[in-house]
């Protein structure tokens, strides 16, 4: 499959690895938009937030952004975690993925 996050899951592509189970892997995004920008990304070949159908995927994906938040120390002073979907939002891998951001100051609205 011709999906760069499946080619990172199965290790033909190098990344930054900070977290890895049977379900998930974690990864440091390779355009960080902030001192800490991290990819949680279930290992399942689901593109669509919304085509998720596994309830308790999607409460270890929260779960584990939290934990990876407090390890690299942005837990207290604040983390945004953002899931873009289509096109209107900016998504542009094509395998659902959560964006863990942290380490500086974020504004509101978000662009
Ligand atoms: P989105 O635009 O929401 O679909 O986010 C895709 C993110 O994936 C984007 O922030 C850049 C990141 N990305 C794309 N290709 C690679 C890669 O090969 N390695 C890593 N670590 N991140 C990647």
């Amino acid at each position: 499959m011709n999906c760069i996050f499946c080619k990172i899951i199965n290790k033909e592509i190098k990344s930054d690895i900070i977290y890895e189970s049977e379900e998930l892997i974690c990864i440091r995004d390779i355009n960080p938009q902030a001192p800490v920008h991290i990819l949680i990304i279930p290992k399942k070949h689901i593109e669509k937030l919304y085509e998720i159908e596994d309830e308790l995927l999607l409460g270890k994906m929260l779960k584990i952004a939290c934990e990876i938040a407090k390890k690299e120390g942005i837990k207290e002073t604040g983390f945004r975690i953002v899931i873009n979907t289509n096109k209107n939002a900016g998504q542009s891998v094509e395998h659902v993925h959560f964006h863990l951001l942290g380490g500086r100051l974020m504004l509101w609205p978000p662009g």
